[in-house]
């Protein structure tokens, strides 16, 4: 009878292993399985081909960690039942058991190293840099705002490209950063005073901006059209909230022919406007910076001749 019940109950515990793996490969193979809870947490607004590939990797990883813990979980509520106190006779005891302390010293270290494995590949891909961007845009940042140069080329041998036209933000007017899809476009930063932090939530990707000789150069793949809005993301100064910009993505030809009127001398609104784009900024608006007499220096007082 007891033999019979002890078969029963590891056939079972199998089935249902069976079922979870089963379950979640066909959800795995069959369709995304972020998109049915949220991307588990992960924004699913991506632009890029590199956003895409982040969040696969944060799927895999969350569902490879539910398997774990599914699987884990059994164990625990199987052992609380199958093993309960059933009087007061000393279970047999499975110390120094070999082949389970093998077992389990092993397994995690097999996990860390799938998941390091596949970190490792996806961080090198978003990562990577190409000889031979097709766009090259310098963003030069400070206190508080931006400005993006649209360059012939990137940096090579420590030579920065040369600047072919420019977007300059002032406080009445956010700078639009028209950048075209389906084309490599390399970034490179650089800050004329402090820190900033150059982020387009929809990149999911945010890289400081430093001043100096340090360069940080990154690359992307967009690939839908749309306005985006960029911040500082980095403690800056008074005005550091207000250091917003916009990123425009238009088709490769828009963006051919946005550059030509630029280069022809027209302001990036004008050029805009050519295009058939939206001339101001649609994501986010100028900040009233509220800087007068009248709460900066309200008694008038004069600055005297320092010391
Ligand atoms: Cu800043």
């Amino acid at each position: 009878m007891s033999a019979k019940r002890s078969k029963a109950r590891p056939t079972a515990v199998r089935l249902a292993a069976l079922g979870v793996t089963g379950a979640l490969l066909v959800l795995l193979s069959g369709c995304d399985v972020g998109s049915h809870v949220d991307g588990f947490g992960w924004p699913q607004n991506g632009i890029t081909e590199q956003s895409k590939r982040m969040y696969d990797l944060w799927i895999g990883s969350v569902v490879a960690a539910l398997i774990v813990g599914v699987f884990v979980w059994g164990l625990i509520f199987w052992c609380v039942i199958r093993y309960r106190k059933r009087g007061e006779k000393l279970p047999v005891q499975t110390r120094f058991n070999m082949p389970m302390e093998f077992l389990y010293t092993i397994a995690p270290v097999l996990v860390v190293s799938v998941l390091f494995y596949y970190t490792a590949i996806v961080q090198t891909d978003v990562n990577k840099q190409t000889a031979n961007p097709a766009v090259t845009v310098e963003v030069e940042a400070f206190k508080w705002n931006w400005q993006f140069n649209y360059q012939d080329g990137p940096t090579e041998n420590g030579r920065v490209g040369k600047t072919v036209t420019s977007t300059l933000g002032t406080t009445e007017v956010i700078p639009v950063l028209v950048l075209p899809t389906g084309r490599t476009i390399r970034f490179e930063e650089t800050s004329r005073d402090v820190i900033h932090s150059f982020w387009v939530p929809e990149l999911l990707f945010k890289r400081d901006v430093f001043p100096g000789n340090v360069r940080n150069v990154f690359e992307v793949t967009i690939d839908q059209t749309g306005a985006y809005v960029g911040r500082c993301a980095e403690l800056c100064g008074t005005y550091h909230s207000m250091m917003n910009f916009e990123l425009r993505a238009v088709s490769g030809d828009d963006y051919d022919k946005f550059l030509a009127a630029k280069q022809a001398g027209q302001s990036t609104q004008q050029a805009l406007q050519s295009i058939g784009q939206d001339p101001l900024a649609s994501t986010t608006s100028p900040f009233p910076t509220r800087r007068d007499l009248s709460n900066f220096n309200p008694g008038g007082t004069a600055a005297g001749t320092g010391s």
